[in-house]
C-alpha cells in the first residue's frame, strides 16, 4: 500500500499519522499535487492528496474515505467517537480546509488578483472554527490514537506555519497543550511536518 502526497497537506499528514498510530503498513511516497502534477497524475488523474495506492491498484482519495474505507477492510478502530468528537472533528477538518483555502488564494494568485472579501471570510470562518474547538476541546479525554486529537494537532500546526500572525495562537491555549503533546509523540516525530 501506497500513500502519496506531501507532509505538509494536513490531509497527508493526518492519513499518514492515523495509519501509523493504527499499526497499519504503507510506504509514504512524497509526491507534490504541484511540482510532479504529471506523476501524480500516474497514480490518480484527478491529482488529489493524499491519494492511497491499494496493492490491487484501487486508488483511495479524501482523508476521512480513506481512513473509513481501511477501518471497515482492516476493522481498525480510527472512528470510535462520541457524537461531540464527531462535532469537533468536523469543526478541525473545516479549519483545515479554510487555512488551504487561504493559503491557495495568497500564494497561487498574484496580489492584485486576489480577492479580499473572500480572504476575510475564510480567516473569519477559520477563526470561529478556533474558537468553537478551544471552547469544546476543554475536557475532551486524551489519546494519542483519538482522531480528534490527531486531526487537530495536524491542524494546529499547519495554522501556525500557514496563518502565522492571522490567528492568535495565544487565544488558544489548550488547542495548543494538545498539539504540543501529540507533537512530542514518536509518531508524530516520524511524520513531522517539514523544515522551511
Ligand atoms: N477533503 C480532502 C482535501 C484534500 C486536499 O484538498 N488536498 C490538497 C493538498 S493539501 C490537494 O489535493 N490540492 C490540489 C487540488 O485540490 O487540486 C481530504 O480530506 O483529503
Amino acid at each position: 500500500m501506497k500513500l502519496y502526497g506531501m507532509l505538509d497537506s494536513p490531509f497527508v499528514r493526518r492519513v499518514a499519522i492515523s495509519l501509523a498510530s493504527h499499526q497499519v503498513k504503507f510506504e509514504l511516497v512524497q509526491l507534490s499535487v504541484f511540482s510532479t502534477f504529471n506523476e501524480f497524475s500516474q497514480i490518480n488523474p484527478v491529482v488529489k492528496a493524499p491519494t492511497l495506492l491499494l496493492d490491487d491498484g484501487t486508488y483511495l482519495m479524501d482523508s476521512t474515505l480513506i481512513l473509513q474505507c481501511l477501518e471497515h477492510q482492516q476493522k481498525l478502530n480510527c472512528f470510535a467517537l462520541s457524537v461531540q468528537g464527531y462535532q469537533l472533528l468536523g469543526l478541525i477538518l473545516a479549519l483545515a480546509e479554510k487555512a488551504v483555502q487561504y493559503v491557495y488564494e495568497t500564494q497561487l494568485r498574484a496580489e492584485e488578483l486576489q480577492n479580499p472579501a473572500w480572504k476575510q471570510r475564510v480567516l473569519l470562518q477559520a477563526e470561529k472554527a478556533c474558537q468553537a474547538i478551544e471552547q469544546q476541546i476543554q475536557g475532551y479525554p486524551f489519546h494519542p490514537a483519538d482522531q480528534v486529537c490527531i486531526s487537530l494537532a495536524i491542524v494546529w500546526t499547519f495554522v501556525e506555519k500557514k496563518l502565522s500572525g492571522l490567528i492568535a495562537e495565544v487565544n488558544y491555549p489548550h488547542i495548543t497543550q494538545l498539539q504540543q503533546q501529540m507533537e512530542q509523540t514518536e509518531v508524530f516525530q516520524h511524520y513531522a511536518y517539514p523544515q522551511d
